[in-house]
């Protein structure tokens, strides 16, 4: 009965003993807590085949086959890891008429029913003069969750942890104008509103175009501080100051919706990209150790953030 009533039970019988194992190895001295169960570290072998794969499949714009067969690959990819995706579909009326578009969401249970989501963008911008693949550009981020889901499913997660794959990131037409973008992550905040789930959503942590052979993430400078500030320290902590660098400047993305709708959210994204919405955004462009360096970094802020959420 108490269990039902506190929201716990969606936990599965693996995910109740890890919280519990943990629960218990963080009441003794924390040099034990510190040997609490550890996820398996991010691995970019196999981020990087995924990424492969989506390239494979070729342009992925709003509405089109493509992103339907990337919706496929991403929902068999995390059902083999056992995790279930929700299917958020809508119809978004865009400049150049109605497209139907689909969020994924995948949901990783932890000890808590608030949630911290990572998110990103799987579409690729519709351009007709050019066979557009988008490898870092809807590419890098949806392989990134793809793996960063194996890794999350075997961590004892403190929070609830949300995966978000948006559709409609992209502009229809050729710039990026007002209300012509970000359609997936707009209808994902007003429709957690409508059914009263935003208020259990603590934090969004977006990636975008993370797998630049030369990396380089400015803060973003309209994201949340105190989430920003976790994520470049821990860079610094890690080694990777180079990498994660100082100020920004302002990026409209997919984690604007959340700030305006006052959730804690932060922009990892590196526009300093030659190939960006060009024919030049291809596989060779991307490189496996920055998708490497980005996941590390997040999976090494997680802690961090939960601590922080949970003051
Ligand atoms: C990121 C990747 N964006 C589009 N594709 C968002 C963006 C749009 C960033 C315009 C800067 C300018
Ligand atoms: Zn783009």
């Amino acid at each position: 009965m108490t269990v039902r009533g506190s929201g716990f039970r969606v936990l599965g019988s693996s995910s109740w003993f890890r919280v519990l194992v943990l629960s218990a190895l963080c009441s003794l001295p924390s040099a034990l807590c510190a040997q609490a169960p550890s996820a398996p570290a991010f691995d970019s072998t196999k981020a990087y085949d995924h990424l492969r794969q989506i390239v494979s499949i070729g342009p992925r714009p709003s509405g089109s086959p493509g992103i339907e067969r990337t919706r496929e690959y991403i929902t068999e990819q995390l059902k083999t890891l056992g995790i279930p995706v929700t299917r958020q579909a809508f119809v978004a009326k865009t400049p150049i008429g109605e497209i139907p578009m689909v969020n994924l969401i995948a949901t990783i249970p932890g000890a808590r029913k608030e949630r911290i989501s990572i998110a990103g963008h799987y579409d690729t911008k519709l351009f007709r003069e050019f066979r557009f693949v988008g490898a870092n550009d809807g590419g890098s981020s949806t392989a990134f969750l793809i793996e960063l889901a194996r890794v999350l499913k075997a961590r004892a997660n403190g929070f609830t942890i949300e995966l978000i794959f948006f559709d409609g990131e992209e502009a229809t037409l050729r710039d990026w104008g007002a209300g012509d973008h970000t359609y997936g992550s707009q209808h994902y905040v007003d429709a957690a509103r409508k059914t009263g789930t935003l208020s259990a959503l603590k934090a969004l942590v977006l990636v975008d175009m993370i797998a630049d052979r030369s990396p380089r993430f400015l803060r973003e400078s309209n994201s949340t501080a105190w989430l920003t500030d976790i994520i470049w320290s821990t860079a610094q902590k890690m080694g990777h100051g180079s990498i994660f660098v100082g100020a920004g400047t302002a990026i409209e993305d997919d984690h604007v919706p959340f700030l305006n709708a006052g959730v804690a959210a932060t922009d990892i994204i590196d526009l300093d990209y030659a190939p960006w919405h060009t024919p030049g955004d291809t596989l060779d462009q991307t490189s496996a150790r920055t998708m490497q360096v980005v996941g590390d970094v997040v999976v090494g802020s997680l802690a961090s953030i939960e601590a922080r959420l949970s003051r």
